[in-house]
């Protein structure tokens, strides 16, 4: 058979260039290109880096759906079964609603692939598929294999360095996919040596952790970062606000190649933590937090959420006071947004105060709900103020990193990415986006370098040379 694999567009936000929507591959996908047996063709299409093909015959179609893409998503999937190709929609918007996907698709997979993806390709070769595909239980980690690499026009991507040590979350916040009832997000690591291979598979000594949260499981990132340090990578991540809790596990971060960690605080008003059962958010601990980091030579990227029912205007000024007083290097403002199938979504749905259904919209970037102490307006207006205020000069300037080891970095970020990241994503566009990023990782980690196979299986001294022939 042919399988087909889309990921459609992202609804990008008014202050997002194609850096954004370029940043990094559907990494589900490949996922799911591995996990197809070798007797079947696998092709991949990325409406974010190039336009796809609605006229092709594939045997077999699979979209990936978020929130924000499910209305393309429906698009594409109409068109194709118009022409009798079968679809088969999977991802955290059809986890997480179902019923919404099923009108548009043959399949909706609820959930991780690995142990559904298999079956459901065998089904489809005997002309069998069913409506729904639901795991038996918890999909164990060390199922998940190294993701099909070779799919992808590297080119094209600004990092395709991306990986994760495991799944899902410790914690259940209402405003998280994670507190969906279809998502299951218990927590699960890969193994060392699955970890340690897919590292190798990305070929270079950069990379980035895009799991929900690093430290899911603060023993076993103690027994993982010794092997980092061995590795001699340079590495990124997520994080939940009690890192500050843990000064071993982040003397071991800085000490094996930790540049940066992004961290959920969300807001600055304790209430408002408490009332999205966000606990873990301890206030009068942020400062001391966020100093710790520092001084390892580690920059913040604090992720903060504006709407909540404690917010009226005045959390604007107050959260930019905190920001800058901190020196906090980068900051991912989102709007409170209720994603269907939340414990957020069904508490607003009863209070009747969800406004706007579009899903396009549903990017973070809009108020799709009615504040509770703001117009809607209001609220969509302090945001982009938020933005605009926090990348002016001046505040660049405020906020400059105390390390100098960390200046590059942080220029790079605020004013290339943000400031006038529309200008210079155009840039990627001409030059690759790739070549870019080598050129920005070479001048902010002057030790970064590409290593090539035989040199990363010498330091990895196990399997990773099966894993680089069999997967790039
Ligand atoms: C990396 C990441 C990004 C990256 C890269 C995105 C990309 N190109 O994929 C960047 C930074 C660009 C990004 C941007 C945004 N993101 Co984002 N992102 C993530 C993150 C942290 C990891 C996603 C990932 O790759 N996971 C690893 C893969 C292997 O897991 P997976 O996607 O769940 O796939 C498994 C199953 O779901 C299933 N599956 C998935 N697709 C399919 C398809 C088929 C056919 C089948 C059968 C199965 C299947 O199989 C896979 C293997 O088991 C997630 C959080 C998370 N843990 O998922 C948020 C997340 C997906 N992002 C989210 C959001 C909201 C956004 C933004 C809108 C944010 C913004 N304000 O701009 C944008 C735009 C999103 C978009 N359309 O891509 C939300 C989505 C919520 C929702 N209900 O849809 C999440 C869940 C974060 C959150 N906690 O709220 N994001
Ligand atoms: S800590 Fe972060 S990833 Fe975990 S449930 Fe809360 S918001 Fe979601």
């Amino acid at each position: 058979m042919w399988i087909k694999l889309i990921s459609p567009m992202t609804t990008a936000r008014p202050m997002d260039s194609i850096w954004k929507t370029r940043m990094a591959p559907p990494l589900a996908l490949l996922v799911l290109g591995s996990l197809t047996p070798d007797r079947h063709k696998v092709t991949l299409e990325d409406e974010n880096i190039e336009k796809i093909r609605l006229d092709d015959r594939p045997d077999l179609v699979g979209i990936t759906v978020k929130v924000d893409t499910a209305v393309r998503a429906f698009e594409i999937a109409d068109r194709y079964r118009a022409n009798g190709v079968r679809v088969v929609m999977g991802g955290i918007h059809a986890t997480a609603c179902p019923d919404d996907c099923v009108k548009h698709a043959d399949s909706v997979v609820i959930g991780d692939a690995e142990e559904i993806w298999p079956i459901l390709v065998e089904d489809a070769e005997q002309h069998s598929l069913k409506k729904i595909y639901r795991n038996s239980g918890t999909v164990d980690a060390s199922r998940i294999p190294v993701p099909k690499w070779d799919m992808l026009n590297h080119g094209r991507y600004l990092f395709t360095n991306t990986l994760t040590i495991g799944r899902g979350c410790p914690w259940r916040c209402d405003f998280c996919y994670n507190s969906s009832p279809n998502i299951d997000s218990s927590y699960r690591t890969k193994s060392i040596s699955q970890i340690l291979d897919e590292i190798s598979s990305l070929g270079t000594d950069h990379v980035m952790f895009i799991d929900d949260n690093f430290i899911g499981s603060p023993d076993f990132v103690r027994k993982l970062l010794p092997e980092f340090k061995r590795l001699g990578i340079t590495w990124q991540t997520a994080v939940s606000t009690n890192i500050g809790l843990y000064d071993d596990i982040l003397d071991m971060m800085a000490d094996s190649g930790c540049k940066s960690l992004f961290i959920g605080f969300e807001s600055v008003n304790q209430k408002n933590l408490l009332n999205c059962h966000k606990a873990q958010n301890k206030i009068e601990g942020y400062d001391a937090t966020i100093e710790k980091i520092h001084k390892r030579g580690m920059l913040v990227n604090a992720s903060l959420v504006f709407g909540f029912d404690g917010d009226d205007a005045s959390v604007f000024p107050a959260t930019l006071e905190w920001l800058v007083k901190n020196r906090v290097s980068t900051m991912t403002a989102h709007i409170l947004t209720p994603y269907p199938g939340t414990v957020l979504f069904r508490k607003l749905e009863v209070e009747g105060r969800i406004i706007d259904r579009n899903l396009k919209h549903y990017n973070t970037a809009h108020a799709v709900f009615m504040p509770a102490k703001m117009s809607p307006r209001e609220l969509e207006s302090g945001y982009l103020k938020m933005y605009a205020d926090f990348y002016s000069w001046i505040n660049i300037l405020r906020r400059l990193p105390i390390s100098d080891s960390q200046i590059m970095a942080y220029l790079q970020f605020n004013l290339l990415y943000r400031k006038f990241g529309k200008q210079t994503s155009m840039l990627g566009s001409i030059f690759g986006m790739r070549r870019l990023a080598e050129f920005a990782r070479r001048t902010s980690y002057p030790k970064w370098r590409k290593r090539d196979a035989d040199e990363i299986v010498l330091l990895n001294g196990r399997t990773a040379l099966t894993s680089l022939t069999t997967n790039r």
